[in-house]
Formats: structure tokens, sequence, C-alpha cells
């Protein structure tokens, strides 16, 4: 018997290379078994980490044309996914895309994507973290970096290593801004562990999840991990298994790229790691 199928609204850019954003989360969570809708906020020639010279062609005016005509047909989603938004007028856009499908059990993920390594990505102004908090504020669930924590709580950038106190201080606040769950990345005690450490609001529980730490900086990593997270989460997984899941799919995939010596700047290599997110899933 087949199980009835689940439907996510991913709502980020398309770079054309460089394997982030929807050329990451379609093919993630089409493959995990869950129908994906995607409401394309801008096409880039590639991402704008540490390349030079990328086109960039905003799609601000299509998306609430996108937005009513798929209302119009009356669709409904399990989930919305957010991630690189361009500007305040697509914050606005995306907040009343919102408005407009939440229902009481489908889940909103809020990946705010706008910084890493202590700095704000170069194409946006202090001012957006403030937006950003803003739509997080509507989230379900979030999931950011360490840097982006800090931005969306108004926190100096703390480089590391971290406490469990630390950890456990800042995702209570995020969560105090409304999500009820937080997934935090970026997460170390020492510098052989990576991974991440989620809360539940709900019944107060806090996990942890870590692997050997691979040096070097893998660029669209974030989208990995978040389209494997909502992945596992559709899949019924509860949140802290759902973000070992994750954390185990990101941390093969750059594996095998570190392996082959790709340059960093090109994506991680999760086409061939997909077999073990499908096996994990199965649990
Ligand atoms: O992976 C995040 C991301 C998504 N989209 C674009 C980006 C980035 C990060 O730099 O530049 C266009």
């Amino acid at each position: 018997m087949t199980n009835k199928l689940k439907r996510v609204a991913a709502i980020h850019d398309i770079s054309g290379f460089g394997k982030c954003s929807l050329t990451v989360a379609l093919p993630i969570i089409s493959a995990a078994g869950i129908e994906v809708s995607v409401l394309p906020t801008a096409v880039l020639s590639t991402h704008t980490g540490g390349f030079t010279g990328f086109t960039y062609r905003d799609l601000t005016e299509d998306m609430q044309p996108i937005a009513d005509h798929w209302k119009s047909l009356d669709i409904s989603f399990d989930s919305i996914y957010t991630g690189f938004l361009g500007s305040f007028e697509q914050l606005d856009l995306v907040t009343d895309f919102f408005k407009t499908f939440k229902t009481e059990s489908n889940v909103i993920l809020v990946d705010p994507v706008m910084a890493d390594n202590g700095e704000l990505y170069k194409i946006f102004s202090p001012e957006f973290a403030t937006g950003m908090s803003k739509l997080c504020e509507k989230a379900d669930i979030m999931v950011p970096n360490l840097t982006e924590a800090a931005l969306l709580i108004g926190e100096p950038y703390n480089p590391g290593p971290y406490s469990k106190s630390y950890i456990e201080t800042i995702m209570k606040k995020l969560s105090a801004l409304g999500p009820q769950k937080i997934v935090l990345t970026g997460v170390f005690f020492n510098d052989k562990e990576l991974g991440a450490a989620t809360y539940d609001s709900n019944c107060d529980e806090i996990s942890y999840y870590f692997e050997k730490r691979i040096p070097g900086y893998y660029h669209g990593t974030g989208d990995v991990f978040g389209s494997a997270l909502l992945a596992a989460i559709l899949n019924d997984f509860p949140i802290s298994e759902a973000a070992a899941i994750a954390v185990r799919f990101t941390v093969s995939s750059i594996n095998k790229t570190a392996q082959a010596g790709t340059d960093i700047r090109f994506g991680v290599n999760f086409e061939q790691t997909i077999p073990e997110l499908i096996e994990g899933l199965k649990d």
C-alpha cells in the first residue's frame, strides 16, 4: 500500500551552478518520497559564496501571482520550507504566503539564510536580520547556524567552542521569538566533533548529535542539512532523530567531496549519498 503523498512548498532561489537552495532541496526531498512545489525567489548563474560576476534575476514580481494561482487551485501543503530570500519585499511576500497557506497541521520550516562564520553574506544589510527575525516568529521550526542565531537575537557572534549552557540559552531565546522547535547547526564543544543541537519547547527537551569534523568550509551544506531534516520530519521522525539523520547525511556528503578534492565552492556530493539517506529513513 502506498502512503498518501505529502507536499512541500519550497521557497528559495535557483542558483544554476554550485548546488544549494532549490537545486538541493528538490532532489533530496523528492528522493525521500515527498512532492515538492517550487516558488523560486531569484535565478542566479551561481550562488554568491566565493564566486564573482554572477547573474541575478530577481523574481519578486512573480511571487504573489504564483501564490494566487496556487490558492485558486486550492492546493495545500504539508510543509512550507523557506531559505534564501533576497529582499525585505520578499520577506513580506513570504509572510503573506504563510498567512494564506498555514493550516493547523502543517509545518513551517524557516532557514534564516543570511550569514555564516561570523559574517553576514555580502548582499545583505544588517537591518535584514531584523526583518528575518520577524519572519522567524511565524515559523514552527527554525534552522539557523550560530552566526544567524546571534544576529536573530541581537547578540555578538561567539566563534566557539561552545558550552552546553551557552547553546541551551541561545536555543531558548530563539524559541522565545515564536518557533516551538529549534535546530541549531555548527555546534561544537571541542575541535574534533561538529554537529547540531535541537530544542523542543513543547516538552522542554534538548538533544545533540555530532560527527567527526572535516576541515574546510563546504558551500551549500546548510541547504543539504535543512532539506534532509525536513525529509526526515515529514517521514515522521522526531526532531532529535531528524537532526541526527541530517547531520549524518551532510557529513557523509562532505566526506565524499573532500576525498575527491572538489573545489569547496562547487557544493557537496549529496547525489551519491542519497541511498544512505533513504536507508536511514527506513529505520
Ligand atoms: O546556501 C545558501 C545560499 C542560497 N542561495 C544563494 C546563496 C547562498 C549562500 O551564499 O548565495 C544565492
